[in-house]
């Protein structure tokens, strides 16, 4: 394509045998870099990578003398506008004749072939951008439509506000629940804790929810609550920008623009997934695919398969795989601790009485609630409590793995918890499967269709399932959301999240993050969790309209008060003592994702705003 170089495109995403279509755009934009617009020519191509789910996009600016004086040879965020819509993208430095090259991850600035065009699916009703939305201000919006938006939506709908909208930008509810279809895709949070307070669900079939019933529960409780009228499918926020003198957030969405007195970014830490860089990846001519973005068109029966990965995601994808692949290579570089799954069919009986007792069900969660918070104090104060379930799960993988070369390998040597904790029945019986191979060692790179492990071994696969994790300590959503001064988040934090309450940040008046920094739990649900920060948000926007303010924002005091507590509440915690690297930590070893205490705590400390 001319004014496009090979080089141009991004070697790690790019397959040579694959089939995929470009997309491209040749014209003039406008490039804006904090606050700053500058007219440029550009070229640009993409595609859409099933791999990840996302569309790809890349070119280059046309020499710009203005922009070269700008950004001299610096790497930045920018917001690239062309005619046919508006899209985040980097901006990395210039080649020798002074072009700057652009990449994108999101749904382009060009009409796409390849991606869900806007105005098709699930959703007729919806305007066009070029009609936009009748009304673009809204009290509030939220970003994302899985546990957390969806609560988010419900909580403001309980407290009178019904002037919001949810901006999704898939076609359908359920954030990671929609998204991870991966076979045995399960929760390993029993069931009735695993879903809303308010909403409960006598009709769970199991006391660990598959993802499709999951799925289903959250579509009900869209149902019930009335949420749809407020969802605009389909609709990726590409910019939220806090504009102090209007002392209101603009966002820019793949569907047209909007101004919001606050923003509630729901979007999950767990939904962008995670590619290792894995040098000859773009030469493997096998099926791709990322756990969290399976593809269920690919037939599996008798091919080499290699899973790379051994965390919650993994071990439940491996037993569902082994019946029907002619061979599997686990690439494990860590072994994981693993306790039995309580796991059992709920009786019709069972379900009946949920149905007609409701405070049956309630107590039954309660129950639950409590027998996984009194485990929260081995979690982060006595991590040497721990080695009873140590001993739990040495004495399981015994009973179960006989080979002792494979028990070797399949031993951690970190303590318990510092890792998620998998609950599994059925991971270590089909490693004994003859057709299983575990290879205790990470892919380390890929030469045709050899895989080749960091100890030297090599292994022949036909497909690859990366179930290697997401971008959670570095939630690309960060990019896009820029405070007071025009800094977005991710440079605001600077690889080092933390947030007062792991909800409100400083500099980012009216802004929430639900599931922010430091409030995920290692012991319980998340969904507990959600509805404490639910408490805070609706208490903040209560607080707003009482004092007859446009926007709070966070004082730095109060901030560094509360991230130094959570500091050093986690400095005893196994997180930090139990000898393991985790995605739970940033590159500088700090851990910027969990909530090191009990979810009690939590609660009482996101109960109200604290205006002092
Ligand atoms: O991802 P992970 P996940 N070669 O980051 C390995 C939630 N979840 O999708 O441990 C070989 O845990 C990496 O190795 P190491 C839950 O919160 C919940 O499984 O870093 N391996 C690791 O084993 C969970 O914690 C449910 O040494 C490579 C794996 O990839 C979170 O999602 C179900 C590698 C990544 O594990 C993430 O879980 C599923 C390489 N080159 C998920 N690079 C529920 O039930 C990376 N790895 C609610």
């Amino acid at each position: 394509m001319p004014g496009l170089d090979d080089e141009d495109c991004h070697p790690h995403d790019r397959n040579p045998n694959d089939d995929h279509t470009d997309d491209s755009y040749q014209g003039s934009a406008t490039l804006t870099v904090a606050d700053h617009d500058f007219h440029v020519h550009v070229s640009l191509r993409g595609y859409f990578e099933p791999i990840d789910g996302r569309y790809h996009w890349y070119g280059r600016l046309d020499p710009d003398p203005a922009l070269i004086s700008a950004l001299g040879s610096g790497r930045t965020s920018a917001v690239l506008t062309t005619p046919h819509g508006s899209a985040p993208c980097d901006i990395s430095e210039p080649d020798p004749w002074n072009r700057y090259r652009v990449i994108g991850l999101s749904t382009p600035p060009f009409p796409a072939a390849t991606t869900p065009a806007p105005d098709t699916p699930s959703t007729p009703s919806m305007p066009s951008p070029s009609h936009p939305y009748p009304h673009p201000h809204l009290h509030i919006a939220i970003i994302g439509a899985g546990f957390g938006g969806l609560g988010t939506a419900i909580r403001l709908r309980q407290a009178g506000i019904k002037d919001f909208a949810i901006f999704e930008r898939a076609d359908a509810i359920g954030g990671t629940w929609r998204d991870n279809t991966y076979p045995g895709c399960a929760c390993d949070v029993p069931s009735h804790l695993y879903s809303f307070s308010f909403a409960a669900n006598p009709r769970w079939s199991h006391s660990f929810s598959r993802q499709p019933e999951i799925k289903a529960y959250l579509e009900d409780v869209t149902d019930r609550y009335a949420l749809r009228r407020h969802i605009r499918f389909n609709t990726e926020v590409t910019e939220a920008r806090w504009d102090d003198a209007a002392k209101h957030w603009r966002l820019s969405t793949s569907r047209g623009d909007f101004t919001a007195d606050a923003v509630v970014s729901a979007a999950s830490p767990l939904s962008e997934p995670l590619l290792p860089d894995i040098p000859g990846l773009a030469a493997f001519p096998g099926e791709v695919f990322h756990s969290a973005r399976w593809n269920h068109d690919h037939d599996l029966t008798g091919k080499r398969v290699a899973v790379i990965g051994t965390g919650a995601s993994a071990v439940q994808i491996v037993p569902e795989l082994l019946p029907a692949v002619g061979s599997l290579f686990l690439f494990q570089r860590t072994p994981a601790w693993v306790l039995p799954r309580p796991d059992r069919h709920l009786t019709a009986v069972e379900r009946r009485i949920y149905q007609h007792v409701p405070p049956v069900q309630r107590l039954t969660r309660l129950g639950i609630y409590l027998a996984h918070e009194s485990s929260v104090g081995a979690f982060v104060k006595h991590p040497w409590q721990l080695k009873v379930a140590q001993r739990l799960a040495l004495r399981t993988l015994k009973k179960t793995i006989h080979d002792e070369t494979l028990r070797a390998k399949l031993t951690p040597t970190y303590v318990m918890g510092c890792k998620r904790v998998l609950l599994s029945n059925d991971f270590y019986p089909a490693l004994n499967r003859p057709n299983t191979t575990v290879i205790a060692s990470g892919l380390a790179k890929i030469d045709g269709s050899t895989l080749i492990a960091q100890d030297g071994s090599a292994h022949e696969a036909d497909v690859l399932v990366f179930a290697t994790g997401f971008h959670a300590v570095d939630m690309p959503i960060a990019k896009r959301i820029h405070g007071v001064g025009g800094m977005n988040l991710a440079e605001h934090w600077a690889g080092n999240p933390h947030a007062l309450r792991g909800t409100t940040v400083g500099g980012f008046p009216n802004l929430f993050l639900i599931i922010g920094p430091n409030t995920v739990l290692g012991h319980s649900s998340m969904v507990h969790i959600i509805e404490s920060q639910l408490n805070y948000v609706i208490d903040y926007l209560r607080t707003l309209k009482r004092r007859g303010v446009a926007a709070l924002d966070v004082r730095a005091e109060a901030q560094d008060r509360w991230c130094a507590e959570v500091e050093r509440r986690m400095a005893s915690t196994v997180w930090a003592t139990g000898g393991c690297v985790s995605w739970y930590l940033n590159a500088a070893g700090r851990n910027p994702t969990l909530w090191p205490a009990s979810t009690l705590r939590f609660r009482r400390e996101t109960r109200r705003i604290d205006l002092d």
